[in-house]
């Protein structure tokens, strides 16, 4: 189920053999077949604690818990089944690359997405015998989108059709990826912890993807309108004759992708979450940074809610508002890209800026799964709302015309009408290297 083609490709790979800074940035040309994953974890610090919850203080464990064993599989059965369900999601991608830049970086992606899942197999073969075989089984079995056999999580099964989408979903959800597997990493179960670690290392390169995916993206437009003498980035039909994504149709993406990834903190309250806490399976993003208790049954923490048809900031038990927490964090640390993105807009002088959308808007998950709101957090009526979701959200339109500009371009050193060139290659490679060998039958 990795990506499609390209099987005698020679792909510029980096491959992690060890975890050692020297060993987890071995780059070469590697066909995907013949790609190899290792079992990395972060090295066993010693006397470990766990550091939250109703054991806090003890020692951290080197196996299952007996009386978590069902949460914590779960855990790790959930974390793992995101891994390949992104990979089945970009599969076709390879095919409409804006440049073998792009390309390579797409494979990249896979092939540790691929190794994320292995990692959570290995806990699941190691740790956890029979039901763990099973459960391991499972992950193989479920497919992206499938009707019968779908993806644990929302975002998971949706599609993600052309490379915009890629670029803000390694942006938006490898970032809830980010944010889950440090609450991981905070984990008493320790191969669960060290794991996770290790992880967080390739996942930073995601992110990277995404966010300069898209401020490539954004780049290529506003410096051809300037080209073309446009000023207002609403003059849309003759901003996308120019073979650009105008910038209105970026933020609707990034609404899109925003929104679903919200979705993937599960509810704002939640007990399955207050559970993960207290048992010491699932912390807080950097809880041992964190100045309080680590215990948290008696702090409360301001959840934003719907009461009386209105949105409203309501004081609720920490323990249960974990979920919530995490969002919160997530959110600042995605207006921090979103920033830089309007730095190069900024710097193009053209008069737009891309925002996050209110977190009431287009859920699907939690207090607003049943609300329509805008994306200023005002509430609508379900007329209102279908009057305008066009304006906010991809429509089909907006789709067929990126998918037009989903040209491949395999030249080396060139790339698609609708993005910039990156300001540095991977590995220092010179603007014209041949990041993808291909050889097709
Ligand atoms: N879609 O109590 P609640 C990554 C379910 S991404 C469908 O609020 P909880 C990656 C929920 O399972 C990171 N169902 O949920 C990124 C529960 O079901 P049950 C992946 C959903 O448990 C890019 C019910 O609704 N890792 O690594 O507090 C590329 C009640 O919900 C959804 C993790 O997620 C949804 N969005 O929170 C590659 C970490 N949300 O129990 C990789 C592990 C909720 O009634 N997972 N439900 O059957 C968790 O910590 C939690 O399971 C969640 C949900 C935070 C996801
Ligand atoms: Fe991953
Ligand atoms: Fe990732």
């Amino acid at each position: 189920m990795g990506p499609e083609g390209f099987q005698t490709s020679d792909v510029y790979l980096r491959t992690a053999v060890s975890i050692d800074p020297k060993g987890w940035a071995k780059f070469d040309y590697v066909k995907m077949p013949e790609y190899r994953w290792g079992i990395l974890l972060a090295p066993q610090q010693e006397d470990r604690l766990v550091n939250f919850g109703a054991h806090k203080g003890e020692k951290a464990w080197q196996e299952v818990p007996g009386e978590y064993r069902a949460m914590l599989r779960r855990l790790i059965v959930v974390q793992g089944d995101t891994e390949p369900a992104s990979v089945e999601q970009q599969r076709h991608l390879g095919a409409t690359a804006p440049s073998l830049y792009d390309m390579r970086n797409l494979f990249q992606v896979n092939v540790e997405e691929g190794r994320h899942l292995w990692a959570m197999v290995y806990l699941l073969q190691k740790y956890f015998g029979k039901d763990g075989r099973e459960e391991a089984e499972g992950l193989l079995q479920r497919r992206s989108g499938d009707v019968d056999k779908p993806r644990m999580l929302g975002a998971f099964n949706e599609a993600t059709p052309d490379w915009l989408s890629f670029f803000m979903f390694t942006y938006f959800t490898d970032r809830d990826g980010k944010m889950q597997l440090e609450s991981l990493a905070q984990s008493g179960f320790d191969p669960l912890s060290r794991t996770c670690r290790f992880m967080l290392t390739e996942e930073a390169h995601h992110m990277f993807v995404g966010e300069t995916g898209v401020s490539r993206t954004i780049e290529r437009t506003c410096e051809a309108m300037k080209q073309a003498g446009i000023e207002d980035p609403y003059d849309i039909s003759r901003i996308r004759n120019l073979g650009v994504i105008d910038l209105p149709t970026l933020q609707k993406k990034a609404n899109l992708h925003f929104t679903l990834s919200l979705d993937l903190f599960g509810s704002e309250i939640s007990t399955n979450a207050a559970n993960y806490y207290n048992s010491g399976l699932k912390g807080r993003f950097q809880e041992t940074r964190i100045d309080d208790d680590h215990v948290l049954t008696q702090a409360t923490y301001a959840v934003s809610k719907f009461v009386d048809g209105r949105i409203k900031m309501v004081d609720e038990p920490a323990l249960t508002a974990i979920n919530m927490r995490l969002r919160d964090d997530y959110v600042a640390d995605c207006a921090k890209g979103v920033e830089r993105w309007n730095k190069v807009i900024e710097k193009a002088g053209i008069k737009f800026r891309i925002t996050l959308p209110h977190v009431a808007f287009h859920r699907h998950i939690g207090e607003f799964a049943n609300v329509k709101a805008s994306p200023m957090g005002d509430v609508l009526s379900d007329g209102e709302w279908s009057k305008q979701k066009d304006a906010w959200l991809p429509s089909k339109d907006d789709g067929d015309f990126i998918a037009s500009l989903m040209q491949p371009c395999w030249e080396r050193g060139k790339y698609a009408s609708w993005i910039s060139a990156p300001k540095v290659g991977i590995d220092n490679k010179a603007g014209d290297f041949e990041y993808v060998k291909i050889h097709r039958a």
